[in-house]
């Protein structure tokens, strides 16, 4: 008899298309996947992700089945299961004796590291072969990444976009513009509601999974029900029709809003069926450029859609193997303050951040303005612990993988990589929010107050920022001006400011031990 291939497939790689399963046949083939105690407590997940990926997992090895696949199952609560991948990939050789094991690289470096010590552990050959889900190569972002010293995502986004030919004509872009952001970033008119998001009522196998996560992650953060998120492809691309037919048109415009309670407004609510698998980015790219083509849909909503995903989510994934495994040590800007209680519960008075984190735990998911410009905004300008930081980013959201949040949060909102992936830190005043949202006209404190006790306490964080991090910043051509404008103060009124903002800050509970990680 002739020995079998034996391929894992991880919870993140749940495509018919991976290039692990690229040239096998059923008959010659057995596909491993396995629940791991390790992967859903490496961090404390939040419990919809956990729902997610398992549920996900079920249904695609169903899928895989129905084809005439062998699977090889392992479940969470399998008395054998020894709780790791490199445990159960040795336990599957035992039992399948395969000629060689093929796996699609990981995501995460932390995996990546174990998969090559499968070579020397394993009686057989292991190739790891690369993802191509994503557009850009590893090489091609090392190529571009040479010599430079700011990464600048919109000259990479060009690179993509010759690369795939989406919205190209010939060499140059569809009607001779790269960008169109400028006609973006609408605030929100008074009373901006989308068309809803499709949920999904959990069948019998993501009720199964419900029940196992209520019983043994009780203690991981978030609500574990309504669950609604796509767990099939069928699923995944019915959202997507969603979308494309009745949220795409006003994405562009209203990407930045922020609106109290409505949670989705025009955004895709993609991100988990991508990540793990279910659609793929090349895919939703050439859907929004067709809705384009025929009239569906304006150029500033497509283009910034399409510069999302073949843009930032390349870039940030180039990044992230370009900086790591440093990246995930990175603080550049010193900062230690621990995160604090209330991003855990949710309780505090800033009515924006208190909306934000109850998306966060009632759905898994906070849209990007949010994550950014309060949530991270917030965290820049607290100087919080950049660790304690990613730790938080990666429990809460059901989309979070290392690979995607860990450039998010040391580059983008941190800074902390000290400006290789964004050229500035995104730090704002509680203007922008206001600007951007409806959240402030509720809130308990006042944002057109700068300094006291009822100040909104984004206004003296920024200036306790920008003047803690004068030596870094002064020189930067994108912020360095504003120190003109806190000379031109005077001594009294800076002082107001920092004091502000120091009562502010040491008025934070720091965390509890036991939210992010198991002590
Ligand atoms: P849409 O607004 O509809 O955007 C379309 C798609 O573009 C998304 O589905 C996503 O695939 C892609 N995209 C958009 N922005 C980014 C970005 N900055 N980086 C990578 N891809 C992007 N996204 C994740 O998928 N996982 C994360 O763990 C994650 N962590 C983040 C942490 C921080 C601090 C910030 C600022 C952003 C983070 N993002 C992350 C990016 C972004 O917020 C989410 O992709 C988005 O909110 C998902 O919702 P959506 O599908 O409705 O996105
Ligand atoms: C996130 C996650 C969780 C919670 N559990 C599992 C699991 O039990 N089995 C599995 O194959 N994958 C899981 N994942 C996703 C992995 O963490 C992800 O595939 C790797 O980190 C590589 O990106
Ligand atoms: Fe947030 Fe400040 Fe507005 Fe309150 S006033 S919602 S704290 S920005």
């Amino acid at each position: 008899m002739t020995r079998p291939v034996l391929v894992p497939i991880l919870g993140d790689q749940l495509s018919r298309s991976l290039s692990s399963l690229e040239d096998l046949s059923p008959a010659s083939t057995v596909v491993l996947m396995m629940e791991v105690w390790d992967e859903a407590t490496y961090v404390k997940h939040h419990k919809q992700k956990i729902v997610l990926i398992f549920s996900a997992m079920r249904h695609f090895a169903d899928e895989l089945r129905a084809e005439g696949w062998q699977v090889d199952y392992i479940a969470l609560d399998d008395p054998e299961n020894t709780g790791s991948f490199t445990g159960e990939v040795a336990r599957a050789v035992e039992r399948h004796a395969p000629s060689e094991i093929r796996v699609t690289e990981s995501g995460e470096w932390r995996v990546h590291e174990a998969m090559l010590e499968w070579e020397g552990r394993l009686p057989c050959p292991v190739r790891i072969l690369p993802d191509t889900r994503f557009i850009a190569t590893h090489v091609e972002f090392r190529a571009f990444a040479e010599d430079r010293k700011h990464l600048t995502m919109e000259y990479f986004y060009r690179d993509m976009r010759r690369k795939t030919g989406v919205l190209m004509d010939g060499d140059k872009p569809l009607t001779g513009i790269w960008n169109l952001d400028a006609e973006n970033r609408q605030p929100p008119k008074e009373g901006l509601r989308a068309p809803p998001t499709p949920k999904f009522a959990p069948d019998a196998i993501t009720r199964a999974v419900i029940a196992l996560v209520g019983k043994r992650f009780a203690d991981h953060f978030g609500d574990l029900e309504p669950f609604g998120w796509p767990v099939t492809r069928k699923q995944a691309l019915e959202a997507a029709d969603a979308f494309f037919a009745r949220r795409l048109e006003l994405f562009g415009p209203y990407q930045d809003a922020m609106v109290h309670r409505e949670d989705d407004l025009y955004h895709s609510m993609l991100s988990t069926s991508i990540n793990i698998g279910l659609l793929l980015p090349l895919e939703l790219c050439e859907r929004a450029e067709a809705a384009f083509k025929s009239g569906r849909a304006p150029l500033n909503s497509v283009e910034g859609f399409i510069r999302q995903i073949i843009g930032w989510r390349e870039y940030v994934r180039g990044f992230y193997w370009h900086q790591m495994p440093g990246l995930a040590e990175a603080n550049e800007l010193g900062a230690h303050r621990p995160l604090p209680e209330f991003f855990w519960t949710g309780e505090t008075d800033m009515r924006c951040l208190s909306d934000c984190i109850r998306t966060t735990r009632e759905d898994a998911h906070a849209h990007h303005i949010q994550r950014l410009m309060v949530l991270g905004n917030f965290c820049l300008i607290a100087g919080i612990d950049p660790r304690q930081v990613a730790d938080w980013y990666l429990v809460v959201y059901a989309d979070a993988f290392e690979w995607v949040e860990l450039p998010n949060v040391a580059g983008m909102i941190l800074y902390a990589d000290g400006g290789r992936l964004a050229t500035k830190p995104y730090a704002a005043s509680g203007n922008y929010i206001n600007k951007m949202s409806n959240y402030c006209k509720g809130c308990r404190y006042k944002v057109s107050q700068k300094t006291g006790p009822d100040a909104c306490p984004f206004n003296p964080l920024y200036w306790h920022f920008m003047d803690a991090n004068r030596q870094r910043l002064e020189s930067n051509h994108r912020i360095g001006r504003i120190y003109a404008t806190w000379d031109r103060m005077g001594e009294a009124k800076q002082r107001e400011y920092l004091e502000s903002a120091e009562k502010f800050l040491d008025s934070l509970e720091p965390a509890s031990k036991g939210w992010a990680r198991n002590a």
